[in-house]
């Protein structure tokens, strides 16, 4: 059993920053309460929201040039869960892992499900892997997989699909999602309409052995690794295949998988009225799939798209039930501390939009006033909850402070003791 946080040096460390905390809650809950907000609701709500942690996302990311990982790197699935647990003591909004298949691939599942239900973790989305060639593997994914024009590629990505899918129920997993890359670089390679056709009747032999409980999750992306086309490239092309599948079938958003200044605001809004929104991988950009740090390079379109989400919650939309996971590429910093603080700014944006005056914004677009409906919307999102989502942290048993507490705790130095380091020097092994 590694070195783990202990919840008492939690308290400790919050006993330092409680004083200020209390200060500042207080004087927010009286500027809030002049809005006719009551700030112990919106607590309440940052205390519940969830976002879960990819399992891909706790080592060293890295890109097609170089991957420079840090000290203390977990070496298999249940180091990257011990790196998880230390998340959600810090943070206590990710009981929930994705994880990736093979590269999670457990020899016995009932003992990876007990570890992490020791951890105070569960399984959310398993995410199959069929853009990469494993050893040993018999058919290659080179020109794709589940719309591969040879059957047996397409049969063989099916059968890894149906494995993730068994794999899911033994572990209690809550949805599968299916990312592929295939397409084609040029003009000609890959004729457009037989390739979904393709895929659409490979996804139909997966949605057909769907565990009862489990909701099958379609990824969109425009580009790469195909560079001119990719066959399932957008929300569009997501919703008509999860519509043709049935009604556990719907559409993920990556944030990273859209052209420049798409507005994904929307696409999240049609997704809703058209009752097929799966759910978010959330991440940030600033050019292409960068995944980059959730709310780090354009946090009022995080905010835009809670204000979506939060909307539809109000209303009580149909089938409005998203799942919130974060898939990031950490090459620059310390993994935990990217995934900590990311999963701090989703709250950040899920209770500015919760702050949001919903009656007066619908008078202002009912009236077309342009100015005042903006207004409305920036009130929110530049009022800083910051000590809200503190003290929910802080009466969740969490910490005040989650960066400066791990720092505090010397975990990363502990863990490379632990974990002596089995790469060289910027390998580029793995793509994350
Ligand atoms: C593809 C993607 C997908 C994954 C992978 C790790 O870009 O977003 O969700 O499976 O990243
Ligand atoms: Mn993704």
């Amino acid at each position: 059993m590694g070195f783990q946080l202990s919840d008492s040096f939690i308290a400790d460390e919050n006993r330092r920053l409680l004083a200020w905390l209390l200060e500042d809650y207080e004087s927010l809950g009286r500027r809030l309460a002049r809005r006719g907000v009551e700030v112990e609701r919106l607590t309440e709500r940052a205390m519940a929201f969830r976002v879960a942690v990819p399992s891909w996302g706790v080592g060293t990311g890295g890109t097609r040039f170089a991957r420079f990982p840090g000290p203390g790197e977990p070496r298999d699935v249940f180091e990257k869960l011990e790196d998880c647990e230390t998340i959600l003591k810090l943070v206590r909004v990710t009981p929930g892992i994705s994880l990736h298949i093979p590269w999670d691939r457990p020899e016995r599942p009932a003992e990876l499900k007990a570890f992490a239900q020791a951890r105070g973790l569960v399984f959310d989305s398993m995410n199959s892997n069929t853009f990469q060639d494993q050893p040993g593997q018999r058919l290659s994914y080179k020109f794709g997989s589940l719309s591969h024009t040879d059957a047996g590629v397409r049969r063989q990505a099916i059968e890894h699909n149906l494995e993730c899918l068994e794999l899911g129920g033994k572990l209690g997993a809550r949805s599968h999602t299916v990312w592929i890359g295939d397409g084609g670089n040029f003009p000609g390679q890959v004729h457009f309409r037989r390739a979904l056709d393709r895929y659409l009747d490979s996804l139909r032999r997966i949605y057909a052995a769907l565990p009862e409980k489990m909701r099958l999750f379609i990824e969109h992306k425009l580009y790469e690794p195909a560079f001119y086309s990719t066959v399932l490239n957008d929300w569009g092309t997501s919703y008509y295949c999860a519509r043709e599948l049935g009604e556990r079938a719907l559409s993920l958003v990556d944030l990273g998988h859209h052209a420049p200044n798409v507005n994904i605001e929307m696409i999240v809004a049609r997704l809703v009225q058209l009752g097929k929104l799966a759910g978010f991988h959330f991440n940030d950009s600033k050019y292409g799939d960068d995944d980059l740090d959730a709310g780090s390079i354009r946090p009022f379109q995080l905010f835009l798209i809670f204000n979506e989400l939060v909307d539809a919650e109000k209303e009580a939309v149909a089938g409005f039930e998203p799942s919130y996971m974060l898939d990031q590429s950490h090459n620059v910093t310390d993994p935990i501390e990217s995934l900590m603080t990311s999963a701090v700014e989703l709250v950040r944006a899920y209770v500015q939009a919760s702050l949001v005056d919903r009656a007066a914004l619908e008078a202002h677009q009912e009236r077309n006033d342009a100015t005042l409906a903006l207004h409305t919307l920036k009130q929110a999102f530049t009022t800083d909850v910051g000590p809200i989502l503190a003290m929910a942290r802080y009466r969740a048993g969490g910490a005040i402070d989650p960066v400066a507490s791990y720092r505090a705790s010397g975990y990363r130095a502990r863990k490379a003791e632990e974990r002596p380091s089995t790469m060289g020097v910027g390998t580029g092994a793995g793509i994350v």
